[in-house]
């Protein structure tokens, strides 16, 4: 640990990529853990634009189960670590996988949310967005000004990422010095191709999850931890 610290204290350019992983702790459910089932569907099932198209009241179904869980979640030590750390950089980008919002409810301001939000929504006629945090009274909600449907503000599996949030990803992902790859499976593309690119420019890269995944034999150091526990430690 103190040598990942050391790291960690001396680098000026710091890149941290989470995903679901981190928010366990706050009672999120991860995609690919047990809890995560919705109706025994499989969320990549569900978070693809053939599912809204086929059913999009089912859809809103399952996303605003999601949004009431995580109305009920607060940030975890692991979030706040995150974001006492992007301080102390004069460099530094957070880069989520999560589209819980927990990150920004922590204080991170340079975090890019490669995956969207599951707080926006866009309208898939006029193509508005806004961030609406409360409940629809009716599913699927529609478009005030167009009568369009509603969609969730979110990256669905088939679709690009947001262009500026990638950019803004690959670009940190060339430079950075340090990169913490924490609480993701590691299997969800172009995010899992993300340690392979750092570590091409030179970077150090430090793996925080209970679990080995596909990157874990590319990293200088592996924390086989809790993300709650192991990055007030590792960060602090
Ligand atoms: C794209 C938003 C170009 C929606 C999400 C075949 C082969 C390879 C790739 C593909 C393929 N077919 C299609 C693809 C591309 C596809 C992909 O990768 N599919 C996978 C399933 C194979 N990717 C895409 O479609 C991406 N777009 O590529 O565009 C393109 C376009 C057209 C055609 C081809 C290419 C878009 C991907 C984004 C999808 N949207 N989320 C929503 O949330 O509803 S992805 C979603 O799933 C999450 O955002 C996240 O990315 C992923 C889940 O992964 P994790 O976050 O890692 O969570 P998981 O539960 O899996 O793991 C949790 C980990 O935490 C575990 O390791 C566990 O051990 C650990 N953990 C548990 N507790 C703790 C912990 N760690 C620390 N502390 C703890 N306490
Ligand atoms: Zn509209």
């Amino acid at each position: 640990m103190d040598v990942a610290r050391g790291w960690v204290r001396e680098c000026g350019s710091l890149c941290i990529l989470t995903g679901a992983g981190v928010s366990a702790e706050s009672g999120v459910p991860t995609f690919r853990g047990p809890e995560g089932l919705w109706k025994r569907r499989d969320p990549i099932s569900l978070a693809t634009p053939e599912a809204f198209a086929q059913d999009p009241k089912e859809v809103w179904e399952w996303y605003q189960w999601r949004r009431k869980k995580i109305r009920g979640c607060a940030p975890n030590a692991g979030h706040a670590a995150i974001a006492a750390v992007e301080g102390e950089k004069r460099d530094f980008l957070l880069v989520t996988q999560n589209v819980d919002g927990l990150h920004r409810a922590a204080g991170s301001r340079r975090v890019e949310e490669i995956h969207g939000s599951i707080w926006g929504i866009r309208c898939v006629g006029c193509g508005a967005e806004r961030v609406e945090r409360d409940d629809f009274p009716e599913l699927p909600p529609r478009c005030g000004s167009c009568g369009g449907l509603l969609r969730p503000g979110v990256v669905w599996f088939g679709e690009m990422l947001p262009r500026e949030a990638s950019d803004a990803a690959m670009e940190m992902l060339s430079r950075c010095e340090v990169l913490i790859v924490a609480g993701t499976s590691a299997v969800v593309a172009p995010a899992s191709g993300y340690a392979a690119a750092a570590k091409r420019h030179g970077a150090r890269v430090i793996e925080v999850n209970p679990d080995e995944t596909p990157v874990s034999g590319i990293c200088d150091a592996t924390f086989r931890g809790k993300s709650g526990e192991v990055l007030p430690a590792l960060l602090g």
